[in-house]
């Protein structure tokens, strides 16, 4: 009897220390959507017996608005350089403690010193991946609308005839003012990064002659519509494109989904894990933090998600169809054509988002 008031005891005691351990042991995490095997997921709960609470966004806007209004309750988040710019200047991220990251040595040197633009020193954040915005499309549709359009081209997506021949068959936008301004007034010979707000006019009036064509400004949507035919052009991001051409050549349904990085250059982004400084779980947003960046890990994200990874220990680990994908890893002249954005000031992003909603509400 005593031995069992004493096990019974025992057991309500390691009941209470597993609630409270557990009730510690959580990383909430608010990444974007389709960026991460979900393997990774499991093996890091499994190596640390932390778990994650994984939420998912599709844009920089969204992710602004809640860290800007603070206690997010997120743990890590994961802005693009432009973004984090300025949520730096707003106080919105701890200082990353570089003694719990040591696999933070495995990024790659040239990728930390560019991001140093937005993060300097590398001190709020840890790179995960990049990329570029191009054109994602279905090339039996676009060929038989098209014949002769210039398939490496922007006008193929930014000429207002040339989309116009395009509309029945369903063409997709980011819903990304900070990036398709950009790339508008890069199409249209302007300096991408300008904050005249003449010269951002230039773009509002370019889009408004694109908008009737635009069936959907969606970040995410048009990853599966274009696997499945009901998206035949997309502007949106390398990686999720390059996702919706596998996922088609598994449905085997004859969709061929091919990704351009246009001629002309286009924008190059950085996306940066980052905790917030009022994130509620620090030592387990770091554990995380850590994890990810084990080259493993990196590699087998980027096998995963089709982008490029910030991980220079990952790259020997990569599958050899992605490392040497030129829409992954382009190459050098191409890549000297990209142009990676500064971060808007505060008013400039109130213009821009004022702007984008005329654009997407004019028809
Ligand atoms: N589905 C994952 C998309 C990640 C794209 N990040 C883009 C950042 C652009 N600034």
């Amino acid at each position: 009897m005593r031995r069992s008031i004493r096990s019974s005891l025992a057991l309500a005691l390691v009941g209470l220390l597993g609630t409270a351990f557990a009730g510690e042991q959580v990383v909430n995490v608010y990444n974007w959507s389709d960026y991460i095997d979900p393997q990774v997921l499991e093996d890091f709960q499994k190596e640390t017996g932390i778990k994650v609470v994984y939420d998912v966004y599709d844009g920089n806007e969204i992710l602004e608005t809640k860290l800007l209004a603070g206690s997010s309750g997120y743990d890590v988040v994961v802005p693009s350089g432009y973004f984090l710019r300025r949520q730096i200047d707003a106080g919105v991220f701890a200082r990353l403690d570089r003694s719990r990251l040591p696999n933070f040595a495995a990024l790659s040197p040239q990728i930390n010193q560019a991001v140093t633009r937005y993060d300097p020193d590398n001190a709020h954040s840890a790179t995960y991946m990049w990329g570029t915005v191009g054109i994602g499309y279905n090339v039996d549709a676009v060929k038989k609308r098209l014949p002769d359009a210039p398939l490496d081209s922007w006008q193929l997506a930014l000429d207002p005839a040339r989309l116009a021949a395009l509309k029945d068959c369903g063409v997709h936008m980011l819903d990304a003012p900070a990036e398709i301004i950009p790339i508008v007034l890069n199409y249209l010979g302007e300096n991408p990064s300008s904050t005249d707000p003449k010269v951002i006019a230039k773009a509002e009036e370019h889009l408004k002659k694109l908008r009737p064509y635009v069936k959907k400004f969606h970040s995410q949507e048009y990853l599966n519509g274009l696997a499945n035919g009901d998206v035949c052009l997309a502007i949106g991001y390398s990686g999720d494109i390059l996702q919706a051409r596998n996922r088609a050549k598994e449905a085997g349904r004859g969709v061929d989904v091919a990704y351009t990085l246009p001629r002309e250059g286009t924008l190059m982004w950085f996306d940066l894990l980052a905790i917030p400084a009022d994130a509620p779980h620090k030592d387990a947003a770091l554990a995380f933090i850590n994890f990810m960046l084990k080259p493993e890990t990196a590699a087998k994200n980027s096998n995963f998600v089709r982008y490029a990874t910030a991980n220079q220990g990952a790259l020997p680990l990569l599958d050899p169809t992605l490392r040497n994908d030129p829409a992954v890893f382009p190459a050098p002249e191409v890549q000297a054509k990209l142009f990676v954005p500064d971060a808007y000031p505060p008013k400039t992003q109130q213009l821009v988002t004022r702007t984008w909603t005329k654009v997407k509400s004019a028809l």
